[in-house]
């Protein structure tokens, strides 16, 4: 096991994130890009939009990832041993594109409840402050949700654009991971990330997020997968486990679960982004 270590653990709990944390080689870490690009490139238009979400469900090498042991002894540090996995996006950001993530809450419109669930944000690329990582501001999952403003701006990889203001940049603290690291971050933790300046992407694959079997979606309908453990509530749909890559049948679940989601992140909202 390669659970947290007790520092972690603390750390995490006075943060709200944990980070560095070694899950995946830099081999593995490159194969998955692979898996990226190749996707890219047979399937043009594939990932964009809606379609950064639940890529496990329709490659393999995704699905085996979100089971990755490391990753789910890390995660089981902090929610617990019954772990679904309840979505994944991919958050890519271009050289010489306007990506940028505002500050945030996750729980804000993603209706997971009750808070038993965590995200882990897996750097399929290295992400630092040269290529836009994401910045914490550490402590502030302490605190209640905050106003959002919804901008629904150009460049924001947010659906709403949603935007706590006033965040003091000079006080949140970088996430610098390797590729093949991920770091770990609580619900509420208020977070976001700046442009890419470099001359290559960065990639970051984010299980979004392992939620403890006691979580329910009160948004909307979500499909699961087991982690690990047992699903001690049975409040959600499986999706199938994906043999290969975009298998004709896995689509159409796939598109099925991605209107569904669309439903959940736009909830209350009279306009739609672009994911
Ligand atoms: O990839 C980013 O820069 C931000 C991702 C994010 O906000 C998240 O994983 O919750």
């Amino acid at each position: 096991m390669t659970n947290l270590s007790d520092q972690q653990i603390k750390f995490y709990n006075e943060k709200g994130y944990v980070a560095p944390i070694d899950v995946l080689s830099i081999q593995e870490a490159n194969e998955i890009r692979k898996e990226i690009e190749t996707i890219e490139k047979k399937w043009p238009n594939a990932l964009e939009g809606l379609g950064r979400n639940y890529v496990h469900m329709i490659s393999p090498v995704f699905n085996d990832l979100c089971i990755n042991n490391k990753i789910l002894d890390a995660v089981e540090s902090i929610i617990g041993k019954n772990i679904l996995i309840c979505g994944t996006t991919l958050f890519i950001k271009n050289a010489n594109e306007k990506g940028f993530v505002s500050f945030h809450q996750d729980a804000k419109y993603i209706g997971l409840e009750p808070h038993n669930w965590v995200t882990a944000w897996i750097a399929v690329t290295n992400s630092n402050e040269e290529n836009g990582c994401m910045r914490m501001w550490a402590g502030s999952h302490k605190e209640n949700l905050k106003n959002h403003e919804q901008k629904f701006d150009d460049g924001n990889l947010l659906t709403r654009g949603q935007t706590i203001e006033n965040v003091p940049i000079e006080e949140t603290e970088p996430v610098v991971l390797k590729a093949g690291q991920m770091s770990l971050h609580h619900p509420t933790v208020i977070h976001g990330s700046g442009l890419n300046k470099s001359n290559d992407r960065r990639i970051g694959f984010v299980v979004q997020s392992y939620i403890g079997s006691n979580v329910d979606q009160v948004l909307g309908k979500i499909y699961v997968q087991k982690a690990r453990g047992e699903d001690t509530h049975k409040f959600h749909e499986y999706s199938n486990v994906p043999k290969e890559l975009m298998a004709k049948e896995d689509i159409v679940s796939w598109n099925n679960a991605k209107g569904e989601l669309s439903k959940i992140f736009y909830s209350g909202s009279n306009k739609k982004g672009k994911y």
